[in-house]
């Protein structure tokens, strides 16, 4: 654990009560000085610090910043997702990070946040906009033991994790629209982009990055997103503290992933059809130059969604965006 975080898990375990410089001093192993030079920095970060001649320092606020010893810290038990964590203050797009780290051989399981993104993306090179301190923009590097066929696996135990998540710390209901949004009231809060290197028969590095809408007013989203997106604010009407929704996200993806990997797709894919918005409804899927109508029948082993057509064939649909017919 870093200085930085020994220092804010103290400071979190002592509460109202405080701990002098001494006590930290000793517990770091460094002077005093050093102990106030670091906690001059949490300040700069925003970590609202009382020095008390009486109580020493107490933690009276903390930021909405993500701070990636803080959250290593207090991550807890995981298995894979979150081993390793980074925060970028800015950067093109997370998924591009993570790209050059599974490029360097990177084990799987680190996540990358960014505060923004200059170059988020959606899929098909769509912009994914990210404003800076207000959303959760990340990816992970996974290295599944899957065949490229079941990637889309992923992509749907993501949202059931992002679901799962955003209902605990939220108490909001989100539904699933397949394959890759997740959806309040009928607007889009996250959408997933799960980016593949693969061989013919196996996979090399699954990116999967997601971006969830947090703490966003509706001023403060652009006029071409008012009708089609929401934030978990605009839905609840208060903030939402992004690092303990962080929290909660690695530990849902951490648990999906491992069931994934463990072949307990069935039981991901029972909570997501309780959870979808398309099954049992008309739906038109454009899948590259290709529109198919039918009814959003179920979802298959591979995670692929069975769709009945007008003409009772049962097709196969891998990806491609779906619209509800009313
Ligand atoms: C997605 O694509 O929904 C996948 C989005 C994945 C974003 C994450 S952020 C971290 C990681 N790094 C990246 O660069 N990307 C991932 P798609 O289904 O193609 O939807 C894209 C469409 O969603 C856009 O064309 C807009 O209409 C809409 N959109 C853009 N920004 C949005 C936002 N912040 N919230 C809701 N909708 C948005």
């Amino acid at each position: 654990m870093t200085h930085d975080a020994t220092i804010l898990t103290h400071l979190r375990r002592v509460a109202d009560t405080g701990v002098s410089g001494a006590a930290l001093a000793s517990i770091l192993g460094v002077s005093r000085a050093a102990v106030w030079a670091r906690i001059e920095e949490l300040r700069r970060l925003g970590y609202e610090i009382e020095a008390s001649p009486h109580r020493g320092y107490v933690l009276r606020a903390v930021p909405d910043v993500l701070h990636a010893d803080d959250l290593l810290a207090r991550l807890g038990k995981i298995r894979i997702i979150g081993r390793d964590l980074r925060v970028f203050h800015e950067t093109t797009s997370t998924n591009d990070v993570i790209e050059r780290l599974a490029i360097d051989g990177v084990a799987e399981g680190i996540l990358v946040f960014a505060e923004t993104q200059t170059a988020g993306r959606g899929r098909l090179g769509r912009h994914w906009i990210s404003p800076p301190g207000l959303g959760l923009w990340f990816s992970v590097l996974l290295r599944p033991k899957l065949s490229p066929m079941a990637t889309t696996q992923l992509t749907v135990a993501s949202a059931v994790a992002v679901a799962r998540a955003i209902e605990s710390q939220t108490q909001l209901k989100p539904q699933i629209k397949w394959p890759n949004d997740i959806i309040l009231n009928g607007r889009k809060v996250c959408g997933i982009l799960t980016e593949l290197s693969a061989e013919m028969d196996r996979i090399r590095y699954v990116t999967l990055g997601i971006g969830l809408d947090v703490n966003q007013t509706r001023d403060d989203l652009p006029p071409e997103l008012l009708a089609i997106a929401t934030s978990l604010r605009i839905e609840s009407g208060r903030t939402h503290p992004r690092a303990n929704l962080a929290l909660a996200l690695i530990h849902e993806l951490d648990e999906v992933y491992h069931r994934v990997n463990s072949g307990g797709f069935a039981r991901i894919s029972d909570d997501w059809a309780s959870r979808c918005n398309t099954l049992g409804e008309r739906i038109r899927v454009r899948s590259g130059d290709r529109t198919i109508r039918g009814t959003a029948e179920a979802l298959d082993d591979e995670g692929a969604l069975l769709l009945r057509t007008e003409h009772g064939r049962l097709e196969r649909i891998l990806g491609g965006d779906v619209t509800i017919e009313k």
